[in-house]
């Protein structure tokens, strides 16, 4: 049964109510996609940034030299290939195989990786979207083995990291850069674009160390079959695909997802999560404990300085 809240059934400390025992919630965004106003200096054109406040998502092109793009997919080669090395926590398996699914914390495994996340293309942009001074609040390498890679069920991250990570508001945006050619077949990100607007408090208390199987699987924080239905008639299902260095960066709470890979084609992405500075993560809103720092950066995060400059 899903039940229509107004803003005004809310308690202030929580805007956003998730996990109910009971059932689940639909409720109107109350903050900002684009928190700033477009200017001449703005990092992108008006015209992406109003495609980006309209659609919760914005796909640009030819942002990286072919040389940067080889230096980054020999960078996330080199990464799986290490991943035996890397601490075992950071890196997820597929279900039922050994094969490497996720490789958390890409910033501190890879300067080059590092360098891409703090380059005025990324963090410079997100400064832009978010109106504030931003940091990661979590950075991963999801690999899509070909044959075998695995889905990632619809979902909106935001409601993961407000009820287990504390995360106040929808006050931050992923940056993913394509590491290989996504393409409608081998499982590109698929998304729902203008469902940012509308967030879906799922059914389903959190259990203890949810985390330990809703990164291979996620099954709490996963909307109805009717609530999807309803948000893909409504806004229908778009596909981002591009060239490997192709960029998408894409609203906390746009609803999406990724389909299997059964082509012999692997899909590579890398994904930073920048968050605004003045979003620090609190206590979690509908989880027994925060999850641990691979996962989201805790504390006070100190502000990206975005550099200037080629990756290669
Ligand atoms: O739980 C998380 O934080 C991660 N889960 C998904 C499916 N997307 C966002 C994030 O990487
Ligand atoms: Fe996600």
């Amino acid at each position: 049964m899903t039940i229509h809240l107004e803003q005004t059934d809310l308690d202030t400390r929580d805007a956003y109510p998730t996990r109910f025992a009971d059932g689940e919630r639909v409720i109107e965004r109350s903050d900002p996609v684009l928190w700033s106003s477009w200017s001449e200096d703005a990092p992108i054109t008006r015209e992406q940034a109003e495609a980006y406040d309209r659609d919760g998502y914005l796909v640009m092109k030819n942002v990286f030299s072919a040389n940067e793009v080889r230096a980054l997919i020999d960078a996330s080669a080199e990464l799986r290939r290490s991943g035996e090395e890397l601490r075992r926590e950071d890196v997820v398996t597929e279900p039922g195989s050994d094969a490497v699914r996720t490789i958390f914390r890409l910033d501190e495994h890879s300067e080059m990786f590092r360098r891409l996340a703090h380059d005025t293309r990324l963090a410079g942009v997100a400064r832009f979207l978010l109106g504030d001074e931003v940091y990661i609040h979590q950075s991963r390498l999801n690999y899509k083995p070909g044959f075998t890679g695995k889905e990632f069920y619809w979902h909106s991250d935001f409601e993961t990291w407000h009820a287990e990570d504390g995360m106040p508001r929808m006050r931050a945006v992923s940056a993913s850069v394509l590491l290989t050619d996504n393409d409608a077949l081998n499982g590109p990100l698929m998304l729902m674009p203008g469902s940012q607007r509308t967030f879906i408090g799922c059914r389903g208390k959190t259990p203890e160390h949810n985390h330990e199987t809703s990164l291979r699987k996620q099954e709490i924080g996963v909307p109805s079959h009717d609530a999807l239905f309803t948000l893909a008639e409504r806004h229908g299902i778009d596909h981002a695909s591009g060239p490997a260095g192709t960029l998408i960066f894409f609203d906390s709470n746009t609803m999406h997802g990724s389909n299997g890979n059964i082509t012999p084609f692997p899909r590579s992405n890398a994904f930073f999560v920048f968050n605004a500075i003045s979003n620090r993560l609190e206590a979690p809103f509908a989880a027994p404990a925060p999850r641990p720092a691979f996962l989201a950066n805790r504390g006070t995060p100190q502000p990206i300085t975005p550099v200037e400059g080629s990756l290669a």
